[in-house]
Order: C-alpha cells, then structure tokens, then sequence
C-alpha cells in the first residue's frame, strides 16, 4: 500500500531514489496524482520551507531536497496534465535586468514548484519587457522578482511600471538580501518575501 507520509519523509530526508520508486509504485497502485502530488511532495516541501526558515537546514538541504522533489515530480508531471489538474497558480520568476545573482531566484523558484506552483523561469538579466512578455504568454498569475544588488534593486520599480502599462492584473512580489517591506511598499509591488519558504506563503495570500 503507499504510504504519502513515507514519500514526504523521503523528500525532506533528500533521498532521491526513494522518492522516485514510491511514487511510482503509488501511481502503479492507482492513487490520484493530486492527492499524491499534495499529501507527500507538496507537504514535504512545506517541512522543508519550515526547517529552512528556523535554520534548522540551510541552502545544501533544501537543493538536495528540491531534487529529490524534482525526481517524484518528473514521474507526476505528465498524469497531472493527463488528469488536468490545475497549479496553485503560474508564476514568472527571474533576476531583474543587471543582475546575475541566481541561486536565491533558484531556491524561491524551487520552493514554489514544491508549493503546487506553475513556475515559468525567466532567468536572470530580465528586462522589463521580457517579464510582461512571458506574463503574457504564460496567462502568470504572479511575477516573482529577485535582485541581490543595491544598483539593480531599482529595476523592479520598472517592472512594476511595464506591468501596469501593459495593462495586466498579474501581481508583483519581490525579495533578495537587499530588498525589505518598505522598499516593495515605495515601488508599489504586491508583497516581499525575506526568503523562500516565506515567498511560498505570500504567493499563496497573493493568489487569495
Ligand atoms: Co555577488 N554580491 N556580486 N556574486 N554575491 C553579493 C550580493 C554582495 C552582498 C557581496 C558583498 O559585497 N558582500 C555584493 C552586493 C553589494 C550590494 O549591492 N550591496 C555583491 C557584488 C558587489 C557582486 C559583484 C558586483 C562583484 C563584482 O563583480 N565586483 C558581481 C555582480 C554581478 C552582477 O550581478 N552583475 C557579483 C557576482 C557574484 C557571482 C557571480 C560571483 C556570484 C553569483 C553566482 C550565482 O548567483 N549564480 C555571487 C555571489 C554568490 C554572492 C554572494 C556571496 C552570495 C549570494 C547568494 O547566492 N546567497 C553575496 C554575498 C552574500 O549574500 N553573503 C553576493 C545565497 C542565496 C540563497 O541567498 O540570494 O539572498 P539570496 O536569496 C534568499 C533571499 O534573499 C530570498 O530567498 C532566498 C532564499 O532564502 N530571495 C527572495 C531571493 N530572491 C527572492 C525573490 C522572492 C522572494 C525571496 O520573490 C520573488
């Protein structure tokens, strides 16, 4: 019989085989990828966001972790769109236009993969115009912004001024070591996010 609460353990553990071989074998015994995808990777995940937030673990764990994720996810991916499950939502994420800083924009991207997020992954150096562009394309819910520099920070206020030209409802949130409430508060931004499990929860009170 699967065991959900077996394959999160796995995934916080970052035991990648394990969790490639049971979620098969709980697909092979005819679970529903929702409830799969939700109970173990998804619940999994959020231990993870938790641990990381009280640094119990540190950013190793959680890549290690992400892939073990990323291993039951590849098995999942192609019944969930089989089945039609929807995301939580669909977010572009990238590093602001200047910015090659990555690892952070990696983890938050990771973490809200683990959430049940759609992520769309932009890269880094994004102009303004390429974070409309894949918003537009992709129908994004969100448009996830990271910056690691106190010279590129200021992109993300022209982010928020492209979106609003273009006319889309899609919302903003931002994060990176320099960036802070009152900075996302000044340029008009959705929400800001200190790190990744925190990013994972505002995507959610973004989505409503
Ligand atoms: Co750079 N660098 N760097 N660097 N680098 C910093 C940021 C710096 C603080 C180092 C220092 O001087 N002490 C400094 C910035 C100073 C400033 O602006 N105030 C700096 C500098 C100056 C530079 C260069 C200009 C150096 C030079 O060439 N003279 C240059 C700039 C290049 C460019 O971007 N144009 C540069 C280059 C690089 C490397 C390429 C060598 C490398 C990046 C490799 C890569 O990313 N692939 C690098 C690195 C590694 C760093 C440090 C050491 C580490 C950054 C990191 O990855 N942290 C950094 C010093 C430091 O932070 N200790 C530094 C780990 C990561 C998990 O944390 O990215 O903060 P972080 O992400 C967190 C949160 O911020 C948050 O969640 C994440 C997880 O909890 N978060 C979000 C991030 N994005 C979010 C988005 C969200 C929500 C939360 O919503 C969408």
């Amino acid at each position: 019989m699967a065991d959900l609460a077996a394959i999160a353990e796995a995934l916080i553990r970052g035991d990648r085989d394990t969790v490639g071989a049971l979620v098969q074998q709980a697909l092979d015994e005819g679970v529903d990828a929702e409830a799969l995808l939700n109970e173990s990777l998804v619940a999994g995940m959020d231990v993870v966001g938790r641990k990381f937030k009280n640094n119990e673990f540190y950013v190793p764990e959680v890549l290690i972790a992400a892939r073990a994720m990323n291993a039951g996810m590849e098995l999942l991916e192609p019944v969930l769109a089989e089945t039609g499950a929807r995301p939580a939502g669909t977010v572009v994420i990238g590093t602001v236009k200047g910015d090659l800083h990555d690892i952070g924009k990696n983890l938050v991207g990771m973490m809200l993969k683990g959430g049940g997020f759609k992520v769309v992954d932009a890269g880094i150096d994004v102009a303004p115009e390429k974070f409309v562009e894949l918003a537009q394309e992709s129908g994004a819910n969100l448009i996830g912004l990271s910056a690691l520099l106190t010279t590129t920070m200021t992109q993300m206020g022209n982010v928020v001024e492209a979106v609003k030209e273009a006319g889309l409802a899609t919302k903003i949130m931002i994060g990176g070591a320099p960036i802070t409430q009152d900075y996302a508060d000044e340029i008009g931004a959705d929400g800001y996010a200190p790190d990744a499990a925190s990013a994972v929860d505002l995507a959610r009170r973004l989505m409503g």
